[in-house]
């Protein structure tokens, strides 16, 4: 009986691939490729344009330390506003504090949406929650036009290479500190630590020019070319590097660990060495 992958093929010829049982859905949608399907021991698994979007055993592993960081390191989140994620999983999180009064998601292909809610329940129940504002639209124009103020913001995009290049410009990170209040943070995923390097020094960089402060961490994935890179933008008064353990308390994480919070900032050495 012949055995059926999917390999997700990075730079250089180096794979991160599943057993798949079954291919349960394929389109193109107005913006890229869209494939859903059941693996054999990691429930299932969505990709975009060939690369891994999550499998739904271990998502928590991304969507953890892309939300509860910033969450926990902000004095009082509020506002918050999540551009991309259409899965739901980072939604999820966010509304898991309580602090949370308003959620607005702005993710641009409405068919990534629609087939999470079809054929998984990553979001559990966050798309219908009160302090949902869910837009589909473009994050960059939304960002430049909208008259809110956000507390927080995350950017759960796919690559830093391709159609979501414009979200890790410097003209894009400008717009984000303006859209944030006195005190704020902003976060980004930022790719592969080892493959995709050069990226995520050029969104480092960029950072840098715009934000008081930059910070860099990263956190092993699940389903994605490990370690996995974030950046951290700070405006005003936030000390990153501490977090609220009161309020994390009530989280029950799994995988990031908020009384260890420097072990985040790990760093192959010749990264930080150039960053
Ligand atoms: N975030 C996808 C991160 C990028 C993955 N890249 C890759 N596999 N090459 C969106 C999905 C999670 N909400």
């Amino acid at each position: 009986e012949k055995e059926r992958a999917f390999i997700e093929w990075y730079p250089r010829g180096y794979g991160v691939g599943f057993k798949v049982k079954e291919r349960l859905f394929e389109t193109q949608t107005k913006y890229q490729r869209l494939e859903l399907y059941e693996t054999e021991g990691f429930g299932k698994l969505l990709v975009l344009d060939g690369t891994v979007q999550l499998v739904e055993v271990g998502e928590e592993s991304y969507h953890e330390p892309l939300v509860h960081p910033v969450m926990l390191a902000h004095p009082n989140p509020r506002r918050v506003l999540i551009i991309g994620g259409g899965d739901g999983g980072t939604l999820r999180e966010v509304l898991r504090h309580d602090t949370v009064e308003r959620a607005t998601m702005v993710e641009i292909d409405e068919m990534v949406i629609e087939v999470s809610k079809i054929y998984m329940n990553v979001a559990r129940g966050a798309f219908e929650d009160p302090r949902t504002e869910l837009i589909v639209g473009d994050g960059v124009e939304y960002l430049r036009e909208t008259d809110e103020s956000f507390d927080v913001i995350i950017v759960d995009s796919t690559d830093p290479v391709g159609p979501a290049k414009l979200l890790f410009s410097e003209e894009f990170y400008r717009s984000a500190y303006e859209k944030l209040n006195e005190k704020g943070l902003y976060i980004t995923q930022a790719g592969s630590v080892y493959l995709f390097t050069n990226e995520l020094l050029d969104a480092y960089r960029a950072m840098k020019r715009v934000f008081d402060r930059v910070y860099y961490f990263s956190f092993p994935v699940i389903g994605y070319a490990s370690p996995w890179s974030f950046l951290v933008g700070v405006k005003g008064e936030i000390d990153f590097m501490k977090v609220d353990l009161e309020r994390a308390k009530k989280l029950d994480l799994y995988y990031y660990d908020p009384e260890r919070h420097e072990t985040l900032f790990q760093m192959p050495k010749y990264v930080r060495d150039l960053l």
